[in-house]
Formats: structure tokens, C-alpha cells, sequence
């Protein structure tokens, strides 16, 4: 489980910041050749093989990695830094969505609103114990409520990736609930 987990960590730091750490190359839609993924991750000193990457895509807790129909090609569901386009269809969110964060970014929230910072999207979820739990990463966590209905009325654009993280591309102060 625990090299799962190390696997886990690398192919985030791949499929989402950095393909070019092992040279590989990522389409538009941010897939990879599973094939490349697993003889480029070995050459890096990173042993991976199919069975291995099945087991992650399939344990893994958020479920991070999609495979395509064919299982030739993978991705991350979300997450990403480098420039993709998922091509999630834009549909309409819950009433309300839960974004958790620490108290030493709010002041900055309370004046720009939520911003994807370095990622391509600000990051949701669906529940406000999903939320403490991504908020619990930088600290005690403090959660946001974002009226996210509201929002979609005034014509702001969400998305719900694969596993289910609620995307957007920024939530103006005037939608949140601190
Ligand atoms: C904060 C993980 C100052 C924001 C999680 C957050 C998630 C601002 C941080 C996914 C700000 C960005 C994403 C503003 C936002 N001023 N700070 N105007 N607007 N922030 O990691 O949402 O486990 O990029 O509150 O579970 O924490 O990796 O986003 O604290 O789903 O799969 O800036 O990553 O998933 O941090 O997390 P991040 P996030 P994984």
C-alpha cells in the first residue's frame, strides 16, 4: 500500500505539474500513452508496470487518474498546473459547494475571492466533510460556502471532474459565506 501511495505521488507530479520531469508528452486533454508512462517512469528510476498502475487508478481514495475506453492512455481527473483542457461540459451545481482553506489565506480571499492560484481551476467539493479534509492539508481548516446556484444563475461556468471535485474558474467575494 505504501508504494501504492508513493506511485500515487509521482504520477500527480507528472500527470499534473510536470510531464516534462520524464519527458513525456501529454496531449490537450492532459493524457498520456500508458505505454510511454510506464517505460519513462522505470528509465526515471520509478518502477512501474501495468499491473501497478491498475492498482492505483483503482485504490486510490480520491481517485485521482482516469483511464481512456481502451486503456492505451490516462490522465488526472483535476489537480493540474500545466496548461489542459479536460473538455468537462459545463452543467449546473449543487445549491451551495464547500471550499476549505486556512485562516492565513483569508484575508486575501475577503478581497479577491477565490483564485485558482497555480492550478487551472479553483477546486470544490460537493460536502463539507470533503472540504475539511483538503482544508486539513495546510492546517486547522476553515470552511468556505460558496452559493454556487446563485453563481451559475449570473453565468459563471462549473464543472464536475471524473471524481467528483466541482470546478471553476474563480468565485467572486460576493459568493461566499465565511
Ligand atoms: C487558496 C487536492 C489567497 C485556497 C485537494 C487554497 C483539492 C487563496 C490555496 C485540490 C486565494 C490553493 C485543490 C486568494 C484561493 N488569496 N489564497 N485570493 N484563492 N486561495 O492546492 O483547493 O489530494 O491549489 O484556499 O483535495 O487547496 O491533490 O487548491 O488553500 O481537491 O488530489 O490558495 O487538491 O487534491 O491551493 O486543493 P491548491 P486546493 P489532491
Amino acid at each position: 500500500m505504501k508504494d501504492l501511495k508513493h506511485i500515487s505521488k509521482f504520477l500527480s507530479l507528472v500527470l499534473r505539474h510536470n510531464p516534462d520531469l520524464i519527458g513525456i508528452s501529454m496531449d490537450p486533454e492532459g493524457w498520456v500513452s500508458v505505454e510511454e508512462l510506464i517505460e519513462k517512469s522505470n528509465k526515471h528510476g520509478n518502477p512501474l508496470n501495468a499491473q501497478l498502475l491498475e492498482d492505483v487508478v483503482v485504490t486510490n481514495d480520491k481517485k485521482r487518474f482516469a483511464y481512456n475506453d481502451d486503456k492505451t492512455r490516462i490522465r488526472a481527473s483535476q489537480g493540474h498546473s500545466v496548461e489542459v483542457d479536460l473538455q468537462y461540459e459545463a452543467i449546473e451545481p449543487l445549491e451551495f459547494l464547500f471550499h476549505g482553506t486556512v485562516d492565513k489565506f483569508i484575508e486575501s480571499i475577503r478581497t479577491s475571492g477565490l483564485q485558482k492560484m497555480s492550478r487551472t481551476h479553483v477546486h470544490m467539493s460537493k460536502d463539507r466533510d470533503t472540504a475539511i479534509k483538503v482544508g486539513s492539508r495546510r492546517g486547522k481548516p476553515l470552511i468556505l460556502v460558496i452559493r454556487a446556484a446563485e453563481m451559475h444563475r449570473d453565468g459563471y461556468k462549473f464543472y464536475l471532474s471524473e471524481n467528483e471535485v466541482w470546478l471553476t474558474d474563480q468565485v467572486p467575494v460576493k459568493y461566499i459565506e465565511f
